[in-house]
């Protein structure tokens, strides 16, 4: 028997010796790991928010399993840590390892502090402290900044443009304004140069950060250094309402002396047009910089955007713009021109504009974007009636970024680079672009090797068409590199099988994830659109975090649909916008995105934080639904089941989806509702979601649960999906749902609505053979039509493009859009069966799917606890099974094709199930017979 010990006393006891001696051997619990702040932050400079949340994890070493109390200390120095002069949070009895707020007073602009955590285990033995960490706080103010907007004094240039008039289909003129990119300096000296009357010594530069953003895109120099490998900085939110800023820590930068701070600044998603709307009012681009100085005498001197800078439009970048591409000319180089050497000659002042007290200037709250890949290309192709002089690579690869280009060129002969996703019955083929030109040029000064990345444009392409080179010279495939662009943060998706083609299809998707991460979720990341599609995000956020650290990303875009929401609670069909034509309106299907991403995401983190940051435009959102039923059916307008196979929109009826979205979002913020403790929302939604269902029952079904319109799988699949039938009419439907698919030879006939809701709804109803056969189906309409295609991303249409016949159609044929790769949620949640069993996988269940046609399938998930690792191999009958578990976890084992089971050698029978249930964190060898092949 144990002896009981009085905890109190014991851990009065712990806490003091440890504060006295932490170092002590004595406690050689290992110290918690992986500490974070927010989204996923670790050290951050120019973070966002006040009151930090703070997460950890106990080391996969760790020689124990739980934490059963907590205790995280803050303080304004790492000197001082012990001392916790900020928050001290004392011994909380608690098992959660992250999300835990900060309850000290609210930090402010600039303040760093530092932070470490312990934990107790299973036993109330203490661990050793954490490492410190360091969280540094941005300008959180409009207040903080002391400058103004600077500019360039120009109002653009009036350009023209050719486009086809939707109505008429008619080529129509119209013009608009461009603006060149800016290059804007300032020199400055630094306050310790002045001569000292005393004897005393100079201060030294203790500390310099840069405080920066712009209207437009920038990068910015210190002394002809880049300040950061970001780029298209600040990203894109809504900008009437906010505008992110960033914070480089530039001390290594700024020398003792004379110092120049320059930046440039194109068009980017502020200046530059979106979509076809060309005559759409454009403002100028503009500058905000606040250089802040710190000395060893702790003086400060602070260098800001003011009427000290001078500024030009006659750099070497002519052009830029997100869609249309980048113009540079050598010629217009001006050598050191962001250093002190240089004399800016010829250039203007610039002008100054006042902060506008209604756009909040806000710290970054996401990864910059930035190169996380660079390939090669890796064939130079013959092209179908191949023009002199012309040169096409292929990358491999469909991707979003720029190329880097080492191409011989002769002076002042124009080079231009044309970009292309797919070759056309081998031709290069630019039309599925619409208006964007996506064209770059480069003019050499010289005769010779040219190096020149793009920078402020970015292209999604496969192909790279070069001409204008030095035709004296062999193409090389060493011309053209591809850099690969998106925000920056870790993609790990690892799903393996022993199929190819499945393997295939999962590295589509993560290009599909890759390539429309480019600071906001888009639809696709190559023609005049680019957008924030609210739809396309509902069905890919969840399982993009399944692949890649992504939950910063959705936080912060999910903060600009809150800003987007419309008065009436409608919620935008892309985010953002500009506040122009439908994309401002609300869809079903699109708007929900307001109610899913918080409940889906949080499912998979457990931050209630998020739900909570959400729930004022969730309320808004259902009260927007509400004001477009009638007896409980929706006429929310909508896309319907876009691009259904074999119908433009999908056949089935709008209302019907919008009912059925009525009742999802219903039931999520319920959910919500209950989790953040408003008990009379809860029930409300819960009561009306009832209604709604009955309702959508009568409706749209008979007395056989039959659909009363054309049968679709969707039509199925929603109900089942968003649990709107009970009893015998979810067995009807059921039958009906596998029966449609089985109608048409088990090929999917689903949308972007209907396609995520396959795979679970399948495995739902105990059909996962059947969810197999339809994504191993190798004819359109399926997945690995578009790989027998020579897909290498997901596309936007099911038959967007084949090797025979080229692009399908001319407009509306995007071979990079991510909402059909939703499919990859299931390769991890059911092939592999991670599941989270509670929010924030704290409780895992692990439930694989087997099949026969696969062999052996494995592949790892994050949580906020640590990593989850599953691989499976079936031999013959024979199936062995290795899962990992992450501490401070638990699981259980659902494993229905099974019989006679060990586990790590403990055979289960009958009468020891529990050993399939809550079991702790470890490594299990599972073995069994596989009686189910799927
Ligand atoms: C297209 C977009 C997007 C889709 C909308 C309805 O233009 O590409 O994917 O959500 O239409």
């Amino acid at each position: 028997m144990k002896a009981r010990i009085n905890t109190s006393v014991l851990l009065s006891l712990i806490v003091l010796s440890a504060c006295t001696f932490t170092n002590n051997t004595e406690f050689e619990g290992q110290a918690p790991i992986a500490l974070k702040v927010g989204e996923g932050f670790v050290n951050p400079i120019g973070y966002y928010e006040q009151k930090p949340r703070f997460s950890w994890q106990i080391a996969p070493s760790a020689k124990y399993q739980f934490q059963h109390a907590y205790q995280i200390q803050v303080a304004t120095s790492a000197d001082n840590i012990a001392k916790a002069d900020l928050w001290d949070s004392q011994k909380q009895l608690s098992t959660s390892n992250a999300w835990i707020q900060y309850q000290g007073t609210p930090l402010s602009s600039r303040q760093k502090v530092y932070w470490r955590v312990r934990i107790w285990d299973e036993q109330d033995k203490v661990s050793q402290w954490s490492e410190p960490a360091f969280i540094e706080l941005g300008l959180l103010s409009n207040d903080d900044w002391q400058g103004q907007w600077i500019r360039h004094p120009e109002t653009g240039e009036t350009v023209t443009f050719d486009i086809i008039d939707n109505k008429t289909k008619n080529t129509k003129t119209v013009t608009n304004k461009v603006y060149r990119p800016q290059y804007l300096r300032r020199s400055f000296t630094t306050q310790n140069n002045t001569v000292l009357e005393t004897a005393e010594v100079k201060p030294s530069i203790k500390q310099a950060r840069l405080y920066i953003t712009s209207k437009g895109i920038f990068n910015a120099y210190v002394n002809g250094q880049k300040v950061s490998e970001d780029v298209m900085t600040p990203g894109w939110t809504p900008y009437k309402q906010r505008i992110e800023t960033l914070t480089y820590d530039v001390t290594s930068l700024v020398h003792s002396g004379e110092n120049v701070l320059a930046a440039t600044v194109a068009e980017g998603w502020h200046t530059g047009r979106y979509l076809k709307l060309r005559a759409l009012k454009v403002k100028p681009s503009a500058l905000l910089a606040q250089l802040e100085i710190t000395y060893s005498n702790d003086t400060t001197q602070i260098i800001t955007t003011d009427n000290n800078w001078q500024v030009t439009l006659n750099g070497p970048i002519r052009h830029a713009g997100n869609y249309d591409g980048e113009t540079y000319d050598a010629n217009y180089e001006m050598p050191g021109w962001n250093t002190v050497n240089f004399i800016p000659d010829n250039w203007n002042s610039v002008i100054t504009e006042a902060l506008e007290p209604d756009v909040e200037l806000a710290p970054k709250r996401h990864q910059a974007a930035a190169v996380r890949l660079t390939i090669p290309a890796v064939d130079i192709v013959k092209v179908a009636n191949p023009k002199p002089g012309v040169v096409v690579f292929d990358m491999g690869q469909n991707m979003l970024g720029v190329p880097e280009l080492s191409v011989p060129g002769i002076a002042n002969q124009k080079m231009t680079f044309r970009f292309a996703e797919a070759l056309h019955k081998n031709t290069f083929y630019t039309k599925n672009l619409r208006t964007a030109k996506a064209t770059d040029y480069y003019t050499p000064a010289k005769s010779g090797q040219i190096h020149y990345v793009p920078t402020f444009t970015f292209h999604g392409y496969r192909y790279v068409e070069v001409s204008g080179f030095d035709q004296s010279k062999t193409p090389n495939l060493s011309w053209v590199k591809g850099r690969v662009l998106h925000s920056n943060f870790n993609v790990h998706a690892n799903f393996k099988s022993s199929h190819k083609k499945l393997n295939k299809l999962a590295e589509n998707v993560v290009w599909g994830l890759r390539g429309n991460f480019l600071d906001i979720p888009t639809d696709c990341p190559q023609r005049d659109e680019r957008l924030g599609w609210t739809g396309d995000a509902q069905v890919f956020a969840a399982p993009s975090m399944y692949m890649a650290d992504v939950y910063g990303f959705w936080a912060a875009w999910m903060q600009s649909v809150r800003e987007s929401q419309n008065p009436d609670g409608g919620v935008p069909n892309f985010v953002p916008n500009k506040g122009h034509g439908f994309g401002k309106l609300a869809s079903a299907g699109w708007g929900d995105v307001a109610v899913i991403i918080p409940w889906e995401l949080y499912l998979l983190n457990g931050d209630k934080q998020f739900l909570q940051d959400n729930y004022a435009m969730i309320k808004g959102w259902l009260d927007f639904h509400k004001s477009k039923s009638e007896q409980y059916i929706s006429s929310l307008r909508g896309f319907k089941d876009w691009l259904q196979p074999y119908a433009k929109q999908g056949q089935t009826p709008q209302y019907l989806i919008s009912t059925a979205y009525y009742a999802r979002s219903l039931d999520y913020a319920a959910k919500i509702a209950k989790v953040l403790g408003y008990e009379n929302d809860a029930t409300t939604y819960a009561d009306t979601l009832n209604k709604v269902k009955h309702a959508f029952r009568q409706k749209f079904y008979d007395e056989k649960t039959k659909v009363k319109s054309a049968s679709t799988q969707t039509s199925y699949l929603l109900p089942l999906a968003f649990e709107l039938f009970e009893g015998q009419d979810r067995l009807n439907a059921q039958q009906h749902l596998v029966e449609t698919i089985e109608a048409s030879d088990k090929h999917l006939g689903t949308g972007f609505l209907g396609t995520p809701l396959l795979a679970p709804v399948l495995q739902n109803i105990g059909r996962s053979d059947l969810m197999f056969d339809v994504l191993f189906k190798e004819t359109y309409p399926s997945w690995f039509y578009s790989i027998n295609n020579g897909a290498t991303t997901t596309w936007e249409r099911w038959n967007s493009y084949s090797l025979e016949a080229g692009f399908s159609e001319e407009s509306m044929n995007s071979l990079n859009h991510y909402a059909y790769g939703a499919v990859a949620k299931w390769f991890y949640e059911g092939i592999l069966g991670i599941n989270a069993a509670s929010a924030g996988f704290k409780d895992i269940t692990i439930a694989p799917q087997f099949n026969q046609r696969l062999g052996h399938a494995a592949g790892s998930y994050h949580t906020p606890q640590g990593e989850i690792k599953v691989s499976w191999k079936i031999d013959q009958d024979q199936l062995d099974m290795q899962v990992t578990i992450p501490k401070n976890s638990r699981v259980n084992f659902e494993l229905s094709q099974v019989s006679g089971l060990t586990i790590n050698g403990v055979a289960i029978t009958s009468s020891n199930q529990n050993l399939l249930l809550q079991r702790p964190p470890g490594v299990y060898k599972i073995r069994s017979t596989l009686i189910n092949k799927g």
